[in-house]
């Protein structure tokens, strides 16, 4: 009998599914590949201690990166993406740029957090590289998990009854927000995925936690922010993705406008009035480049 339940994490060719009682166990693909990601929802049938994935539910969004030759999925179902980063490791840009982007296209709102406020001068100088970010709309939160004391209810509400993708750099501080928000029951039932990461299946995966008892507000913890490829975006469309741009589109001489080498184009007026940052004006120009770059297959 088919039974539904939600992928919580994924280690290539198998998938740890969570039931609606709570109980988790690996399943495996009926073809010869995985298909499932994390986030999705899926009928799955029993076999012995484990079980098989019959068919996974229509999607509300799946996000994922590519290069150039790899589509990579980060996870499935989700509400909202929260950037993760730190005073410390320094943060780039264009990394957070591309996560924002893919975001932005997909329709899934971000929010940034800055995590370990204690490190300075390092963070006042990371929060104002962030304020460009601010200016353009999104919500950016300063987190300093170190400090026992820290009152984490602001950064809590916005989390509460959704489904958050944390994506930052190795460092920033991913796994010391996970072990604060889940009690210690709660991280009990996760052990059982990190139990199985620890063992045979090292491989860096992508994990859900749900943060609270009733499983209405979970985070999903993903690697490969550091490689976040944006080809499967247009490239004509890529300065509609980005707030600080968008305003100004439609109003240049050529209605193809690519806003790098055209003369009389809006954007770069605006540059020049400095009512674009010139930081992210450059990291535009770097994302339209490498976009039109031919593919390597
Ligand atoms: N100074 C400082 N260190 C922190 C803070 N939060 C986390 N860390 C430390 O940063 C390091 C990396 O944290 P971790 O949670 O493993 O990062 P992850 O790689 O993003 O999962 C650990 O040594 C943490 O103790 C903070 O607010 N201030
Ligand atoms: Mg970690
Ligand atoms: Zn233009």
């Amino acid at each position: 009998m088919n039974v539904n339940g939600l992928i919580v994490a994924s280690y290539g060719r198998h998938v740890i599914v969570e039931s609606l009682d709570g109980q988790r166990r690996i399943c495996h693909p009926r073809g010869k590949k995985n298909q499932a990601v994390v986030g999705d929802q899926v009928s799955w049938l029993a076999s012995e201690d484990e079980g098989t994935i019959e068919s996974i539910h229509p999607r509300k969004n799946l996000f994922y990166r590519q290069d150039d030759i790899r589509t990579k999925s980060f996870a499935a179902n989700i509400d909202q993406i929260l950037i993760f980063i730190a005073a410390k490791p320094e943060f780039s840009e264009m990394q957070i740029t591309r996560a924002l982007i893919a975001a932005q296209a997909q329709g899934i709102q971000a929010l940034i957090a800055l995590n370990k406020k204690d490190i300075q001068p390092e963070f006042e100088y990371a929060l104002q590289k962030l304020s460009a970010y601010k200016k353009m709309g999104y919500r950016v939160i300063e987190l300093s998990l170190k400090d026992p004391y820290f009152d984490l209810s602001e950064f809590q509400n916005l989390i509460s009854h959704q489904s958050t993708l944390v994506l930052g750099p190795s460092g920033s501080g991913k796994s010391t927000l996970i072990n604060r928000l889940i009690p210690s029951a709660l991280a009990a039932t996760n052990s059982i995925s990190e139990a199985l990461q620890s063992g045979k299946h090292t491989t860096t995966n992508t994990t859900w936690y749900w943060i609270e008892q009733n499983q209405k507000t979970a985070l999903i913890d993903s690697p490969g922010f550091q490689e976040f490829g944006i080809h499967h975006l247009e490239t004509s469309a890529l300065a509609q993705w980005m707030p600080d741009l968008q305003p100004y589109i439609g109003l240049c001489k050529f209605s193809n406008c690519s806003h790098v080498h055209e003369p009389d184009c809006n954007i770069k007026t605006a540059l020049a009035r400095g009512e674009i940052d010139a930081q992210r004006y450059k990291i535009y120009t770097q994302l339209f480049e490498e976009l039109s770059q031919p593919r390597q297959f």
